[in-house]
């Protein structure tokens, strides 16, 4: 699938991938030695080759130790998102554990125009679908396993930092994992899409058992709510509680959304009822913005 692209970064978003300062990279650019255009609000915009080019010749990256061939790949990317492309070389960078390279593929994706269900439903989910398969093949061991997710974990949270977008006000929301279920990188990439669309989000983690939630949700009393479960099995002990979270969430109008292998099943949806089953991250994309 293609998108069309967009070939500069942010300031911002330059000093999350690089881990230096925004005032560091504004010197850069004021003494010439990273080039960079205004916009009409007068924000430095950063082209995507020139970006590739200081990075290598600085060394720069996202994790210490960062490959030289951690750039930003635009040159074969055509300037177009290719998800099977980005899948692949995402898989590769995880597994070997380079953050830096795995944080610059995902942002490569993100600024070629996709949008970031886009790059977690094609890009992260499918990659980590294949580790999963290996693991379970007996071809990745269980420590190569947890360093492919880590480091998934890490380019998902620095492209999150790139992409928040700090004082907009889409309302408050809260995401966690249901109890039992440590698979919390769903959560991370529910959270990141909240943020990139302005809302204010907290994020509980994993193993959140529903009556805590529930307590959670008449005290702070968000506008959406988002739980993710990958395992049917951790779902089927807590149903009872559930409803206590549906009863807290209809009384300050708060919004529930599901999502993940565990809430796929009808039989479980009909035991689960939500505002929305999602499928994938797209769901929750088109969901938040109906509400605007
Ligand atoms: C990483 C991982 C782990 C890590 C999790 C670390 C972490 N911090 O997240 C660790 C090592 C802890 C782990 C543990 C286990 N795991 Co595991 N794990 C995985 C793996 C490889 C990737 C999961 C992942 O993060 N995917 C990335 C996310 C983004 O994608 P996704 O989960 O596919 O979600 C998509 C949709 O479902 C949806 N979605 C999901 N959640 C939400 C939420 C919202 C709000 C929305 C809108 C959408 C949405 O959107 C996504 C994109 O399209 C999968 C492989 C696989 N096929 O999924 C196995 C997998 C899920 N694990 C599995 C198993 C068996 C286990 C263990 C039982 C292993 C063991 N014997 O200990 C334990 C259980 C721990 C527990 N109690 O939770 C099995 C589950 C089989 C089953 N259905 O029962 C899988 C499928 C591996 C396999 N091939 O067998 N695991």
């Amino acid at each position: 699938m293609n998108y069309s692209p967009t070939k500069f970064l942010t300031t911002r978003q330059l000093s999350r991938v690089w881990f230096v300062s925004e005032a560091t990279i504004k010197r850069w650019a004021d003494t010439g030695q990273l080039k960079s255009s205004r916009t009409v609000g007068g924000h430095r915009r950063f082209p995507l080759a020139e970006v590739m080019r200081f990075q290598t010749e600085r060394g720069l990256g996202a994790a210490a130790g960062v490959a030289p061939t951690a750039t930003l790949n635009v040159t074969s990317a055509k300037s177009t998102f290719d998800a099977e492309q980005a899948a692949e070389q995402f898989f590769e960078a995880a597994r070997r554990g380079h953050a830096g390279e795995a944080t610059a593929l995902l942002l490569e994706a993100h600024m070629l125009g996709a949008e970031l269900h886009l790059v977690f439903d094609e890009v992260v989910a499918p990659s980590l679908r294949r580790v999963g398969d290996l693991w379970y093949g007996e071809q990745m061991s269980v420590a190569e396993e947890h360093l492919a997710t880590s480091t998934a974990t890490r380019a998902v949270e620095s492209l999150a930092a790139s992409t928040r977008r700090a004082g907009a006000k889409a309302g408050a929301a809260v995401c966690c994992a249901a109890e039992e279920e440590m698979h919390t990188l769903p959560v991370l990439c529910a959270q990141a899409i909240l943020e990139g669309a302005g809302w204010d989000v907290r994020n509980l983690g994993g193993h959140t058992p529903f009556f805590a939630l529930a307590e959670y949700i008449e005290k702070q009393r968000p506008a959406l709510v988002c739980v993710s479960a990958t395992l049917q099995r951790a779902l089927e002990h807590n149903a009872r509680d559930y409803a206590q979270l549906t009863s807290a969430a209809r009384a300050c109008g708060a919004r529930v959304v599901l999502g993940g292998e565990g809430f796929r099943d009808r039989a479980v949806r009909a035991r689960f009822p939500a505002d929305l089953h999602a499928e994938g991250f797209r769901d929750l994309s088109e969901f938040v913005r109906g509400l605007d």
